[in-house]
């Protein structure tokens, strides 16, 4: 293995398509011979942070163990791919911090919230808006974007970018960074 590790911090709002993005980077990087790993924050609740919930507090536990744990991934000479709605700026850019500057790569998956409202893969989005869920991102909960990503991923004439063409956006950027 001859391969610089690096984070690729994926932020976005629940349906913005973080987990897709996620396992197409995984995948295209798996069949170009480069080591990854994905860390996924809903799955990663089942078990390495179940004890943790979605009030501020807790996220910034969440985000800070995520950022952490792909930390050691980065070292060990992976890209490691995290995969979090990380609303909050000072909580990825704590995750920025525990890596040099260059080696931590924050991917914004800019959809807009209608977009991800009418997605509503798991009909989460109606239950904040019928009140049964509090404190949800992008309805009674903050969403910050970043101000300065490295890649920044959006529609373009109302058409979402293919997976594959988000994840080929990374696969570039990666590329001119020597990290592939
Ligand atoms: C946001 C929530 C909430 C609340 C449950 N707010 O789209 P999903 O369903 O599958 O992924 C979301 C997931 C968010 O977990 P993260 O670890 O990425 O969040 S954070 O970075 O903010 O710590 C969503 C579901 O959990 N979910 N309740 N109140 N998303």
């Amino acid at each position: 293995l001859n391969q610089q590790g690096c984070v690729v911090w994926i932020t976005g709002l629940s349906g913005s398509g973080k987990s897709t993005l996620a396992c197409s980077l995984g995948r295209e990087l798996h069949s170009r011979g480069n080591l990854s790993y994905v860390l996924d924050g809903d799955n990663l609740r089942h078990g390495l942070n179940k004890n943790l919930g979605f009030s501020p507090e807790d996220r910034t536990e969440n985000i800070r163990r995520v950022g952490e744990v792909s930390k050691l991934f980065a070292d060990a000479g992976l890209i490691c791919i995290a995969s979090l709605i990380s609303p909050y700026r000072k909580d990825r850019n704590a995750c920025r911090a525990l890596l040099p500057d260059a080696n931590f790569v924050e991917v914004f998956l800019n959809m807009p919230l209608e977009l991800c409202e009418a997605r509503d893969p798991k009909g989460l989005y109606k239950l904040a808006r019928a009140g049964k869920i509090k404190g949800f991102t992008g309805i009674d909960d903050p969403y910050e974007p970043p101000l300065n990503c490295e890649i920044e991923i959006q529609q373009k004439d109302g058409v979402c970018p293919t997976p594959n063409e988000m994840a080929g956006k990374v696969v570039s950027y990666l590329e001119g960074k020597g990290f592939l």
